[in-house]
């Protein structure tokens, strides 16, 4: 018993470790949730950006709390751009999503430290720092974009 509580422990604790990931039971699911990530990240994104382009008011605590939706959405479309899952689906990935991994995967991370910095800018409640942050988090969109994605 005392052996079984301590694999279940372990187990606990390794599930807790590790990074999230995402499994898919077809090609179709994969695409599905990062396309799904990606959009309800740009849902937010865009709230944050109606502010930094003063297309809506200011109001600090509302940029913080999109922003960090914005952060922590960054990180899940990356899983579903699996292996195999070029096909399968609607997708507007580019086949480079898959031969030009090493870059691909740089700029996922870009994308990761960029919406935690805008993440951060908003906390401070500074306008001038959420628009600089906002402006480069934007430009690592478009970089991926028109590296990856077809038109
Ligand atoms: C957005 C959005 C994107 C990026 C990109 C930046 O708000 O939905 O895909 O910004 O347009 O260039």
């Amino acid at each position: 018993m005392k052996l079984f509580a301590s694999i279940a422990a372990a187990l606990t604790l390794v599930a807790m470790a590790a990074p999230a990931s995402a499994q898919f039971a077809k090609p179709e699911d994969a695409i599905k949730y990062r396309q799904s990530a990606l959009f309800v990240m740009s849902q937010h994104f865009g709230r944050v950006g109606a502010m930094a382009n003063g297309r809506v008011p200011f109001d600090a605590k509302v940029a913080a709390e999109n922003a960090d939706i914005v952060a922590d959405m960054a990180k899940l479309p990356w899983a579903g751009f699996a292996p195999g899952t070029d096909k399968g689906g609607n997708t507007k990935a580019k086949p480079e999503v898959w031969t030009e991994q090493a870059k691909f995967k740089e700029g996922h991370e870009k994308l990761v430290a960029e919406t935690a910095k805008l993440a951060a800018a908003a906390k401070t409640g500074n306008i001038d720092t959420l628009k600089t942050a906002f402006a480069s988090t934007a430009g690592t969109c478009k970089a991926c974009h028109d590296s990856f994605r077809a038109q």
